[in-house]
């Protein structure tokens, strides 16, 4: 057993025994009343989930088992001092609540190393099989279920593991999953926009380092950028939709791959992850339709509200629980402001960010003006050269794992139940409300 899975199972065991006491014990304690409005508006602010990696204010952002992003920056290891945390210091923190030190996360880059060696043949065949044109989302979700085939934790399921052990099998099929993730999304990159000229792994590299060079980019700059995006998306608690469904999917006991897999499958929605790219094309429609590549802000003003009048929302805003400036989107602009101020698509963003807020306000209905992480990130990596926009979902995907995939093998430590909340007939509630 590797000393991390040692480390887990030592915090986690006490840790699992706390849940069952508090539901033994309090159980019947009343937390939370659930107005009609919240079950009509997507459950927003209902507390219904148990999530350890992270936690999010609506007004200060996310804290990864207590850490700000900027202590997160501040904290973790990395591989210079003017370098950004390595995702596998993340991912440490996430899974034993404890920061890593440089030895845990040289542990981790060598053993997903080692781990993205075994990937089966047939997962490539299966992407193979795509048509290129598939969104890079399809493809790399069919990939991640071919590789189920390599499932530990349907193996050892199927062979009768005590329940209380199904987090080993678990941990192991993360592990593997995690690893395997950038081989998987540098070469569908590299199949669809270079010609399949594809890029050997090198094993001597970081996990997001590696990844760079995989896609084709060998600059610390880029590495530095590709650091940062892995770090900044890897989770945002358990109540977004991609963390929501890995979750309810793994409560099935269904393995590590189908969970991730319907989580992608959300990611992949406008509303959420495929925002990302949707920004990149809304900015290029703003250039395209005013004929200039630097608009004046009032020309940026003005297409906004265009946006809005045709019935569609500006890509980028708007949050269902932040209420502020996402600070992953403050963190990517203090990184182009200090090494690309001058590029041109960070001015773009920084003149919408100028004047959407406004003009959200001023539709009197969205609660949260500001800017996600989303509004900015295409951008930063279209400035270093990642031009092609279709990717920037999938690299979401890769990072979002990290968090995900963490509290699922949380999810078998905790030995949670199958999800199966209660739905109710319009009927139902036009009664309970007393509707007349
Ligand atoms: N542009 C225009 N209208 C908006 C926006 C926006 N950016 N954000 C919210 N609204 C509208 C929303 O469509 C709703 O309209 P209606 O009542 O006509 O249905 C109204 O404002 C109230 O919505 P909210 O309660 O403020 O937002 P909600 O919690 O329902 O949705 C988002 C949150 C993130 C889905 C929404 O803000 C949005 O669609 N933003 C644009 C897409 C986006 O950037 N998504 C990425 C989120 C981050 N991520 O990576 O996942
Ligand atoms: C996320 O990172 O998952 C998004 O900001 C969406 C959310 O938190 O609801």
């Amino acid at each position: 057993m590797d000393y991390i899975k040692e480390k887990l199972i030592t915090i986690g065991r006490p840790q699992a025994e706390l849940v069952k006491k508090l539901q033994k014990e309090y159980g019947d304690k009343v937390i939370q009343e659930v107005t009609l409005d919240q079950v009509f508006s997507g459950m927003r602010g209902v507390v219904s989930l148990l999530t350890c990696t992270s936690k999010l204010d609506p007004e200060e952002g996310i804290r990864f088992r207590g850490y700000s992003i900027p202590e997160l920056r501040e904290k973790l290891p990395k591989l210079k001092e003017d370098g950004e945390p390595l995702p596998e210091g993340l991912f440490y923190l996430m899974l034993l609540g404890e920061l890593p030190s440089h030895d845990d996360v040289k542990f981790l880059s060598q053993n997903w190393a080692e781990r993205a060696k075994n990937i089966p043949p047939h997962v490539f065949n299966v992407i193979d099989s795509v048509p290129k044109s598939a969104h890079p989302m399809i493809q790399f979700n069919v990939a991640i279920l071919a590789m189920s085939t390599e499932s530990h934790f349907r193996r050892a399921f199927l062979a009768g593991l005590d329940k209380k052990e199904y987090w080993d099998p678990m941990y192991e099929g993360v592990m593997d999953l995690i690893s395997r993730l950038p081989i998987i999304a540098a070469y569908i990159y590299r199949r669809v926009f270079h010609n399949e000229q594809y890029i050997d792994p090198d094993p001597s590299l970081d996990w997001a380092g590696n990844l760079a060079h995989m896609m084709g980019f060998d600059s610390e700059e880029v590495k530095r950028l590709m650091r940062l995006y892995m770090v900044i998306h890897a989770d945002h608690e358990g109540g977004n939709v991609s963390a929501h469904t890995t979750h309810l999917v793994g409560s099935a006991l269904s393995n590590p791959y189908y969970s991730f897999s319907a989580g992608m499958n959300g990611l992949a929605g406008p509303l959420h992850g495929m925002a990302n790219q949707n920004v990149m094309h809304w900015l290029e429609k703003m250039m395209d339709e005013l004929g200039t590549d630097s608009p004046t802000t009032e020309q940026v003003r003005e297409f906004a509200k265009k946006t809005l009048d045709s019935g569609n929302v500006i890509p980028g805003y708007g949050h269902a629980v932040l209420r502020k400036t996402d600070p992953r989107f403050t963190v990517q602009l203090d990184f182009a402001n200090k090494y690309i101020p001058d590029a041109p698509l960070i001015k773009l963003v920084k003149q919408v960010y100028e004047v959407v807020p406004e003009i959200l306000v001023q539709t009197g209905k969205v609660k949260n003006p500001w800017p996600n992480v989303d509004a900015i990130s295409g951008s930063l990596l279209s400035s270093y050269g990642i031009t092609e926009y279709p990717v920037y979902t999938m690299l979401f995907g890769v990072s979002r794992a990290l968090g995900v995939l963490t509290q699922l093998i949380w999810d078998r430590i905790y030995g949670l139940p199958i999800e199966r909340p209660k739905s109710q007939t319009l009927d139902w509630f036009m009664e309970k409300v007393g509707f007349k």
